[in-house]
């Protein structure tokens, strides 16, 4: 049998967390022949803490098979100890009255003090994602304060506006999700993303010719997928949850297991592929094999893809000026 792999999940008792903790605990994450050991993080407070109790009484009532082990953590330098996979979720949630600049600030802090902390105890080869937003930058900040990991251990989630995008392709072009390859999204995780179908095949055929309407892309496909979360949150009332969950277990699961050839949309720092300045957390479009990811490259970048590149390129370097004065 393998050995249990340790899984770190921070903002455990969250929305996400409530979705997510059970997939992984099934092995949805990390296969089905992989016992895993999950280390959950809650802020320091009496109710999250007792919250969290709560979700691992129901982790324990299920009783999965590959499930080797379960502790509860209030402090980062224990919760990540010898982890294998980090999930930082748990992120400051924009209050009322709050600027963009403070929810930079206040997750600043979260990140430099958990990048850190994975510095200091997680193994030497851990695969963090960063869901929490602003999620690029978060993931920025935490590489950042990591300096003796390796900096492309550190990743953004764009799995969930990946997905999102996957589906409406589907749906327009009456084709299963299954047959649609080589799609991806650009950029930062909000708004200005910049989900890019030129290159995808449905059932090997050129989705671009079969949908074939520029308009429909620049008014109706872009919008949809970049104001997707906004539109969850108007018809459920709470932000999305267990599609976000569902696309970390994609990202890593595929991370790890790897896309046998296929694309897929992984938030990376930048290794100064297609102009994008090193070090910049971006959505690429990759392949994974053996735990590595690589960006696809040599793909023509057109005019009108080259501004929606450097629009939400702009965002990014933006928020990065915001929490400079912040980085070790
Ligand atoms: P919730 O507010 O339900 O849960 C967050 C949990 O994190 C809370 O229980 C809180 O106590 C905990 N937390 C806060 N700071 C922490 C810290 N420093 N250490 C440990 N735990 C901490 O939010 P939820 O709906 O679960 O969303 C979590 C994060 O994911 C948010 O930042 C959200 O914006 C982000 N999202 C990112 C997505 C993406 O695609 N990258 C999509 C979904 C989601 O909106």
């Amino acid at each position: 049998a393998k050995a249990p792999m340790r899984v770190a999940v921070t903002g455990a008792a969250g929305q996400i967390g409530y979705s997510l903790l059970f997939r992984i605990a099934n092995g949805d994450m990390l296969g089905k022949d992989q016992p895993v050991i999950l280390q959950l993080l809650e802020i320091n407070d009496e109710k999250a803490q007792k919250a969290l109790k709560g979700v691992m009484m129901e982790i324990d009532d299920c009783a999965f098979p590959l499930l080797a082990g379960m502790t509860a953590h209030s402090d980062a330098m224990t919760a990540f100890k010898d982890a294998d996979v980090a999930l930082l979720v748990g992120a400051r949630p924009r209050g009322p009255g709050m600027e963009r600049k403070d929810l930079l600030e206040a997750n600043a802090q979260i990140f430099t003090v958990q990048g850190k902390a994975l510095d200091a105890v997680a193994s030497r080869n851990v695969k963090v994602l960063v869901v929490g937003n602003p999620a690029n930058t978060n993931a920025h900040i935490a590489m950042k304060s990591a300096p003796s990991l390796p900096a492309k251990n550190f990743t953004a989630m764009l799995r969930l506006d990946h997905n999102r995008a996957l589906s409406q392709i589907a749906a327009k072009t009456g084709k299963p999700v299954s047959s649609i390859e080589k799609l991806c999204v650009w950029g930062n995780h909000s708004p200005t993303m910049y989900p890019d179908y030129r290159f995808a095949t449905a059932d090997g055929q050129p989705v671009k010719a079969m949908i074939n309407d520029d308009i429909w892309n620049k008014d109706v496909f872009l919008p949809t997928v970049g104001k997707r979360g906004a539109a969850i949150i108007d018809a459920r009332g709470l932000s999305s949850a267990a599609s976000a969950a569902n696309a970390a277990i994609d990202h890593v699961r595929d991370w790890v297991l790897g896309t046998n050839g296929k694309w897929t949309t992984m938030g990376i720092p930048s290794d100064g592929s297609y102009g994008i300045p090193k070090d910049i957390i971006f959505g690429f479009p990759v392949t994974t094999e053996n735990g590595e990811y690589k960006i696809i490259q040599g793909l023509e970048i057109d005019a009108f893809s080259q501004e929606r590149i450097n629009l939400t390129l702009k965002e990014l370097t933006e928020e990065r000026e915001g929490i400079k004065h912040l980085l070790p």
